[in-house]
């Protein structure tokens, strides 16, 4: 067992040769051009292939989207493309999550190792001229990420990155589904969170990637090759016996 997870953290920080991309619809949220600075909510199409949970209140206080952030929100501006996706809150108003996900074409196959890949942004207060508005992101609310497997969070990640203010970091979370699996079968689902836990209100996300690579039983030591490493590693258990 402990070999498995082993293999799925080296496979979710390294990558490997043999890891497959999921296909997931507006991944890096470009599906829709925007100018510098604008936006458009979900609910008005500004993020085609993703459903929101929480963004139907009063568009004031809650919400999700995308936006092509100014230099002065983010100095290094989209972490990939021009554009995010900006999930708000403002606990002033609202109690409670905003989410976005996406069910994927893709299901789950027993006995793959399956890697969820996100960037996280905290978005700085900042003057938009386009809107002629102050926009107040200073602090940061908090975020989780999560994979499920049909109706349940298989694999999940909350607050492990702290993004200073004005920049974004990747996170990763990893799920390896066993060969006798109970969710074979199941669609995959990617859901992005804002917790509004902290202070802050926005949580941006960016450059969504799913990966899997199918566990190689001789690739002893996870590292995406077999080769002599992997041998000795075999040799080494076979001589230690079962008992
Ligand atoms: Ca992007
Ligand atoms: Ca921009
Ligand atoms: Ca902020």
């Amino acid at each position: 067992m402990s070999r498995v997870l082993s293999t799925c953290l080296l496979m979710g920080t390294a990558g490997t040769a043999s890891a497959q991309s999921i296909e997931i619809e507006n991944a890096g949220f470009e599906a829709v051009v925007f100018d510098d600075d604008e936006f458009l909510n979900g609910i008005d199409g500004g993020s085609p292939g993703w459903e929101g949970v929480g963004g139907d209140g009063d568009p004031k206080w809650i919400g999700w989207g995308g936006w092509n952030p100014p230099a002065d929100a983010y100095p290094s501006e989209a972490p990939r493309g021009q554009n995010v996706a900006w999930l708000y809150v403002d606990p002033g108003f609202i109690k409670g999550e905003v989410a976005i996900f996406q069910e994927l074409k893709a299901t789950v196959r027993a006995g793959a190792t399956y890697t969820l890949t996100v960037a996280i942004g905290n978005p700085m207060e900042y003057f938009s001229e386009r809107y002629q508005e102050q926009f107040f992101f200073e602090g940061f609310p908090g975020y989780r990420i999560e994979l499920l497997a049909g109706d349940t969070i298989v694999a999940s990640e909350q607050n492990a990155r702290s993004p200073a203010e004005g920049t974004f970091e990747r996170t990763s979370v990893c799920f390896a589904a066993q060969d006798d699996s109970a969710f074979a079968g199941l669609p995959l689902i990617v859901r992005l969170v804002n917790t509004s836990e902290g202070p802050g209100i926005e949580v941006d996300f960016d450059d969504v990637q799913l990966t899997v690579s199918q566990a190689c039983r001789a690739d002893m030591d996870g590292d995406g090759d077999v080769d002599a490493d992997d041998f000795f590693i075999y040799l080494d258990e076979f001589a230690q016996g079962c008992d």
